[in-house]
């Protein structure tokens, strides 16, 4: 970016990773168009992205492997953070202004005036827009945005920390907050050594609860165990009885919740068995096409609450990345360039990533 007397000079193409149909590999563009400041609606702004993070749902995304289909073309991404650098005419009280620092989360756009925005559910407003989704993501140098609902970056932590804040961060941060534990109670997380479960694991360790970490490998063993200080581990590829080990480390009572970030519907399947009663299973990982199998008579007898929890709102956003912040959450990531997106792909769908994959532009 150039800047002249302090206006910064957009350029008119940049480099975009673009899926042209579901399924098909993606192609990395350098003359892909950049949104102009003058085509800006009022309340729109253009974010100059330093990095993004890369979530297993880009993936499901770029296969189409949901029951809705992302729309396409499509530039993916969802976890991005960089500087604004245009904002529409005409827009009015903007909470950001040109030169902040701020992040793209997975909801790109709700209108935060209807029933479900009121009640804080901007994920599930009718008029919502989902970055790397159905609008283009943060997949390419530069993102159009929306003032009010870009989240601003506090200080005290670099753009690639915080960028996977943005969507791992937020979703398994409100996940814990609904999963109706109290401190010292025992969360199991199927998954923890991705990118939402190993912050799931320092969430949960922030919020006070003891953690069973289940994973596959020695080096997402390392990572929950001895750098995330997970309380206990289980390799769900070695680990026949996942029920016993569970109940065993429990003192035979089982575990008061689970949120399970798996992307696999195996991690979902001994869930309400392994649940002490009244326990709390938070459905979040989203493996394409897969039933919920549990047994409705236990879930009854037990007083099990299953529960789904989709990514978060602005304040939980702020909340996530407030922490994060505070240095008591820390992202595991490795650094690649833009250019290396469908070799990320390949290792996500293999489960090879332990904690993320951050991209720089
Ligand atoms: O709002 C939401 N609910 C939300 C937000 C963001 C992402 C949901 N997601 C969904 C993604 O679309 C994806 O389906 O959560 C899932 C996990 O996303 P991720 O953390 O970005 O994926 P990852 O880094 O590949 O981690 C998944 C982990 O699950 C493990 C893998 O080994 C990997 O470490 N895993 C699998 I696959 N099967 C498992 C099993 N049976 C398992 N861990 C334990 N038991
Ligand atoms: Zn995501």
């Amino acid at each position: 970016m150039c800047i002249v007397l302090g206006t910064p000079i957009i350029p008119k193409v940049q480099k975009a990773a673009v899926i042209a149909k579901t399924g098909e590999k993606v192609q990395i563009k350098d003359d892909h168009p950049v949104k102009q400041p003058d085509q800006l609606k009022p309340g729109e702004c253009l974010v100059r992205l330093h990095c993004t993070g890369v979530c297993h749902t880009d993936l499901h995304a770029a296969l189409g492997d949901w029951p809705i289909p992302p729309s396409v073309p499509l530039v993916g991404g969802h976890e991005g953070v960089g500087e604004v650098v245009a904002i529409g005419k005409n827009t009015m009280g903007s909470p950001v202004k040109v030169g902040d620092r701020v992040g793209i989360k997975w909801v790109a756009y709700s209108c935060l005036n209807c029933e479900q925005c009121r009640k804080g559910l901007e994920q599930n407003c009718a008029d919502v827009k989902l970055s790397g989704y159905t609008t283009d993501g943060t997949f390419q140098q530069y993102v159009q945005s929306w003032v009010n609902i870009v989240t601003p970056i506090p200080e005290g932590i670099s753009s690639e920390a915080a960028a996977s804040v943005l969507c791992a961060g937020v979703t398994v941060y409100r996940a814990l907050k609904r999963a109706g534990t109290v401190p010292n109670d025992w969360v199991v997380l199927p998954g923890a050594g991705g990118g939402l479960g190993h912050l799931a694991v320092q969430y949960a360790k922030f919020m006070g609860l003891r953690v069973i970490a289940i994973d596959g490998g020695e080096e997402k063993r390392r990572l929950c165990m001895d750098m995330l200080g997970a309380d206990a581990w289980i390799d769900f590829t070695e680990t026949k009885d996942i029920v016993s080990e569970v109940k065993r480390i429990t003192g035979g009572r089982g575990a008061n919740a689970a949120v399970i970030t798996a992307a696999s519907s195996g991690g979902y399947t001994q869930a309400v068995d392994y649940l002490r009663e009244g326990g709390t299973l938070m459905a979040v990982g989203l493996p394409a096409k897969a039933q919920l199998n549990a047994s409705i008579f236990f879930t009854v007898f037990k007083n099990i609450c299953i529960r789904g929890s989709y990514v978060g709102n602005r304040q939980d956003a702020i909340e996530a990345v407030n922490i994060a912040a505070s240095g008591r959450v820390k992202v595991h990531y490795t650094s690649k360039p833009l250019k290396e997106l469908e070799r990320v792909y390949e290792d996500l769908g293999k489960g090879k990533i332990a904690g993320r994959v951050v991209l720089t532009m």
